[in-house]
Order: C-alpha cells, then structure tokens, then sequence
C-alpha cells in the first residue's frame, strides 16, 4: 500500500480498513500534512471493492490531541479565509459512503474530539478524555463540534462544554450517547470491538449498508417528514438491487445470503 507518515493502514480483517493516526511526539495533533493523508486513505478504502467499514484509531495515550497548535498560533485571518484552512477535514462527513468508526483511547480534545464526531459510530475507552478546549486557546471548534456536540448532547450541556472548555469522559461520552459503547479496558480491547463491528457491517452487502448509512445521516440534516420521505424513496430504490432479492430469498430457504454486492 501508500507509505505515509504521519498515519499507519493495514487490513487487520477481512473488508476492514484500519487507519491508526500516527505522531505520538505531538500527540497525533492533526496537521494538515496528516489530514491530507488521512483523507486520501479514507478515499482509498471507500474506493476499494474488497473493504466494507473503516476504523480510525489512535494510540493508548491520545486518539488525537487537537488540531496541531503550533502551525495555527501563527495564522492570519486572510489566510486562514482564502486557503480554505480546516476545509480539507470535511472529506471524511461529506464525501466518504463506507462507515467510519472512531475508536478513541486516551486524549480526543478539539479538532481529535471533532474528528471522533465525524465518524458514523463512536467506540471510546472509559478513560477516555474528550473536550473542546478551543476557549481556552481564545478560540472556538472550528470542525463541525459546536454543531455535532450539540446535536448529540442537547443544547444547555453542549453550551457548558464548549464555553468552559472543561473535558469529558468516556463514560460520561456513553451516559450522554456521543458513544454507542463504552469499553472497559484498554486499546487492545477497544480495538477488537471495534473490528468486530467493522468486520459484521463488511459482511453485509455494500449497497445497503451505504444506504443505511446515508439515511441515519439524512436525519441529521432534514425535518422529519422530509427524512422519512428521503427514507422511503431509498428503500424503494433497493427493490432494485440484487442484494434485496439475494438476502429475501436465502431467508425464505434458510440459507445464509451470498452478497452480490449489486
Ligand atoms: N498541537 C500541537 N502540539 C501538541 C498538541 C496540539 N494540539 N497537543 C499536544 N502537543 C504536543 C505538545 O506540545 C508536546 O510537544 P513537545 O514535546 O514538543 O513539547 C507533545 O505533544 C506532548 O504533549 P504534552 O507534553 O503537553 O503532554 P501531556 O501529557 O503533559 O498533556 C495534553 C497532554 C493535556 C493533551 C496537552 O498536550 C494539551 O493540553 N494539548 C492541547 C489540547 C488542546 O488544546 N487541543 C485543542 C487544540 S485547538 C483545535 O483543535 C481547534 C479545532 C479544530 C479546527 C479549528 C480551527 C481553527
């Protein structure tokens, strides 16, 4: 595969592609020379037939400590505007189809907790520490955290969180749902819950499982009439594919369904 620097990709199991950022001397602070590479290895996998879900992890210590303080201190704000700066981190929400899951141990503040929120399921560690700090640097989130903090913790807690700049657990994380589960233990175990989610959704037939994911997301965008709407139009869609006949047909006859991935 590509050789970076700053990120790790292997294939630990069949159909999953498993991103590990990688700059334990910063902390994993997400630079834009990592974002780069985490971007066009996200495109990779969402372009590579043989992979069905994707993890982003860190280390023990820190999933990421933030964007990278140092190349932003200097920044001005014509800059910042006309280069677009932090734009880039918006392929993972808005261009990747295949799932995303973060799986966080150890630090997950500023840019690393926005990072974590962008990803489709969220497994994290019960030390975990999340936060949005950017206050205290005389900042705010500038990676969707206001907005996706706030869907995912209600308004009143999101606003003490993001105006005090005080962190948060992950066993707070999982009590408020910002994650679906929290997992006692390290990295090892965190990991091996998080490939084996990966490794069940790659197991299921591609076309379905990027309309599920593309609906739940519908949801975070549209009323609730016009969401259902979106829903329907796509589940009809699926009478089209020949996955829906593959799994209907191999449940009548009790088999197990050999995805066509069509
Ligand atoms: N950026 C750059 N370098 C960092 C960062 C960071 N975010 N975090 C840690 N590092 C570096 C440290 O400078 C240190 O480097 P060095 O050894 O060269 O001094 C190394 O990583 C190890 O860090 P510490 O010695 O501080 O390790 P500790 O275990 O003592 O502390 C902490 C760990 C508590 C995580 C601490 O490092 C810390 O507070 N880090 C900063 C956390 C933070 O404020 N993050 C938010 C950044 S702002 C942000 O993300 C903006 C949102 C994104 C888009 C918005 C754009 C405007």
């Amino acid at each position: 595969g590509p050789s970076y620097e700053h990120i790790l990709t292997e294939t630990p199991k069949p159909g999953v592609g498993l991103i590990t950022l990688n700059r334990p001397k910063a902390l994993n602070a997400l630079s834009s020379p990592l974002f780069k590479e985490l971007n066009d290895a996200l495109s990779k996998y969402d372009n590579d037939k043989d992979i069905g879900a994707i993890i982003i992890t860190g280390s023990e210590k820190a999933f990421a400590a933030g964007a990278d303080i140092k190349e932003m201190a200097p920044l001005s704000f014509a800059a910042a505007y006309s280069d677009n700066f932090i734009a880039p981190w918006s392929h993972l929400a808005n261009t990747i189809r295949k799932p995303v899951i973060a799986a966080v141990s150890g630090y997950a503040l500023g840019g690393g907790c926005e990072l974590a929120l962008m990803c489709d399921i969220l497994y994290c560690t019960a030390n975990a520490t999340f936060g949005q700090p950017e206050i205290k640097l005389g900042t705010i989130p500038g990676a969707g955290g206001s907005q996706r903090l706030t869907r995912a913790v209600g308004k009143s807690k999101a606003m003490e969180l993001i105006l005090t700049g005080k962190n948060f657990s992950g066993k707070e994380a999982g009590e408020w749902g910002v994650a679906a589960q929290v997992i006692d233990g390290g990295k090892e175990e965190l990991l091996a819950t998080a490939l084996k989610t990966a490794e069940t959704i790659a197991g299921y037939g591609r076309v379905s499982v990027i309309a599920g994911k593309e609906v739940v997301n519908k949801s975070q965008e549209l009323s609730l009439r016009e969401g259902v709407e979106y829903e329907r139009r796509l589940f009809h869609s699926l009478f089209g594919s020949k996955d829906q006949k593959i799994g209907m047909t191999a449940f009548a006859e009790k088999k197990k369904p050999d995805w066509s991935n069509e």
